[in-house]
């Protein structure tokens, strides 16, 4: 007996010794198989030799791992052409962006299969996932057990859009700062980052044809604060509301905004630039105020809401313009998609301008049961930028608000106000992406106790309502197709630092990423709580600022008293 105690004990050591860490990973994969044993991933070579044709950044890729791996195990790692060790294997018969990734004990190797880029590096995701969290540090640590567990992953994504989007007007974000945004879309396998470059706030992108846009319109002399509805008390009182009095600006030069589209691109990340228009315009009529009716002069807003201020389509030197900046926007940025905005244009401007009036009845547009004349005349602006941007060969996506009165095929709707636009847009034939703000605004509060978090634009966004999203709920199913994908978006009037702004996307980013990877069958809240917990250790070692108000911890951390503000 005692023998086979022993025996059992001598067993147990030698699994022991090669006991890997728990499998925990976010998006949690299609297929996992775990198997016995493990292997040392310490000095592992990286070969990328059956795979280097397949794009000109596979062997960044490699080079990127072999240096992780050398820095974090302090054992070198380098680029092989032969052997075993990590290998990179071209498999043209995947379909995109999947990957099957086998962790062999036996042969003390690690493949990662994939017939693109993209499955290549989400796969090289999943084994980071699978190593010490330890992995994502800046510093070696020869004390941790270098090894990842034996086990084969199969993995592709439900949608193949899966998107972040990321406001730089009302706050604005360095370079360094946003990288560090995609940073943590990358891991979480998003694949697309809407840069809303311009707003009433400020305009944020450098554009050479109208230098008056980043001079002037790139700075506001002041910013609201506090609360929305405590401000309008204040204004009541006071005829206007609190402000700092704090000058306010930033913008990408063209060369910072091809940095990061670079940056972004080597991370499997495309990214979708927008000018939002017609309203959302006062950065722009600020430094160019014969671009609207009244010829201005116009302010870059120093509050939040909607402007009734916007673009004057009566005048064809607008069309001009927009030409001019999207010419040189599709040149910084190879996103086969061009985001036009469309939201939030009031037509009070329009209605009582002589030009607009004029160029609606030269038009013969109508009000009709189903639109205004002038909400026909956005149409119009719509349609005349949907074919300049289809000339350079690249498609438009638009706010929900485009689909009211026409909209001509070949335009992708993106669905703001609750999941009805996407609805209807794809029950129509156009294709939607969906960012309801019922489960995508992580610029809501985290729990249904505003009071202990830091200040925010208001509603009430908890983790498990993020996860419960299903992105072709309303649609019928002959219409799943038209549903790109699905995208948070994060919007930054009430959120001033990097600190803060984490602080929002995370973990909501973490059940984002479910929603847009995983088959909504397979989907377990309480087993997602348990591997966020485990991520939480990555964004400790990464120096990510998270909540934990999900497992009862409100509250931003170093914020005092829970409030930003
Ligand atoms: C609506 S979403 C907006 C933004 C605001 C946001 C605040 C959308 C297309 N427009 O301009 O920042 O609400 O939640």
């Amino acid at each position: 007996m005692k023998k086979i105690l022993s025996l059992f004990g001598a067993m147990f050591m030698v699994l022991a010794c090669c006991e890997a860490p728990e499998i925990s990973i976010i998006p949690q994969p299609r297929q996992v198989e775990a198997q016995r044993g493990c292997v040392k991933v310490a000095g592992l070579p990286v070969n990328i030799s059956q795979s280097r044709e397949m794009d000109t950044r596979v062997e960044w890729l490699g080079g990127e791992l072999a240096a992780r791996l050398s820095l974090v195990t302090g054992k070198p790692s380098a680029l092989a052409e032969e052997g075993a060790g990590i290998c990179f294997v071209q498999n043209a018969s995947l379909p995109a962006e999947n990957y099957v990734l086998t962790v062999d004990s036996k042969r003390k190797s690690i493949d990662i299969q994939a017939s693109d880029y993209n499955g290549l590096f989400n796969g090289v995701q999943t084994l980071l996932q699978l190593l010490p969290p330890e992995v994502y540090g800046d510093k070696a640590c020869p004390g941790v057990k270098w090894v990842a567990p034996a086990v084969t992953i199969e993995d592709g994504p439900r949608f193949s859009y899966r998107g972040m989007h990321l406001d730089p007007c009302r706050h604005f974000w360095s370079v360094e700062e946003t990288k560090r945004y995609i940073d943590v879309m990358a891991m979480h396998k998003l694949n697309r980052m809407h840069w809303h470059l311009t707003e009433d706030q400020g305009w944020r992108i450098e554009i050479k044809k109208y230098p008056k846009l980043t001079e002037i319109g790139s700075m506001r002399k002041s910013t609201i604060i506090g609360a929305l509805n405590e401000n309008l008390e204040y204004e009541k009182e006071h005829g206007h509301m609190r402000e700092d009095n704090i000058p306010y600006g930033g913008f990408y030069t063209q060369e910072q905004a091809r940095d990061i589209v670079d940056y972004a691109w080597k991370r499997g990340i495309t990214i979708i630039p927008e000018i939002d228009l017609p309203g959302h315009m006062l950065g722009a009529l600020a430094a160019y105020p014969e671009l609207g009716c009244t010829g201005g002069p116009y302010e870059v807003w120093t509050r939040w809401g909607v402007s009734e201020d916007v673009l004057c389509p009566g005048k064809e030197a607008m069309f001009t313009f927009l030409e001019d900046v999207f010419t040189e926007l599709m040149d910084m940025f190879p996103s086969e998609y061009m985001h036009i905005g469309g939201d939030e244009c009031p037509k009070t401007a329009w209605e009582k301008c002589p030009a607009c009036q004029k160029r609606i009845k030269a038009l013969g547009l109508k009000t009709d049961a189903k639109a205004t004349k002038e909400q026909r005349l956005q149409n119009y602006v719509t349609s005349r930028l949907q074919h300049f941007i289809a000339q350079h060969g690249r498609k438009i996506i638009g706010w929900d608000e485009i689909l009211e009165g026409e909209l001509e095929p070949g335009a992708t709707v993106m669905s703001w106000r609750g999941a009805e636009g996407g609805i209807a847009a794809a029950n129509a034939g156009f294709d939607a992406i969906m960012t309801p703000n019922t489960y995508c605004y992580f610029d809501y509060y985290q729990s249904d106790k505003p009071e202990l978090e830091p200040l925010s634009i208001g509603g009430c966004l908890p983790l498990e309502k993020v996860y419960s999203f299903n992105p072709v709920e309303g649609i019928p199913e002959e219409a799943w197709g038209h549903i790109l994908g699905a995208q948070a978006n994060l919007w930054t009037e009430y959120i001033s630092t990097p600190a803060y702004l984490e602080y929002m996307l995370l973990p909501r980013l973490d059940a984002l990423s479910e929603v847009q990877w995983c088959d909504p069958a397979t989907k377990d809240y309480n087993a997602f709580l348990t591997r966020t917990e485990k991520m939480f250790k990555a964004y400790d070692v990464l120096g990510y600022t998270y909540s934990r108000v999900a497992f009862g911890v409100p509250g931003m951390p170093g914020a005092e008293g829970g409030s930003y503000q």
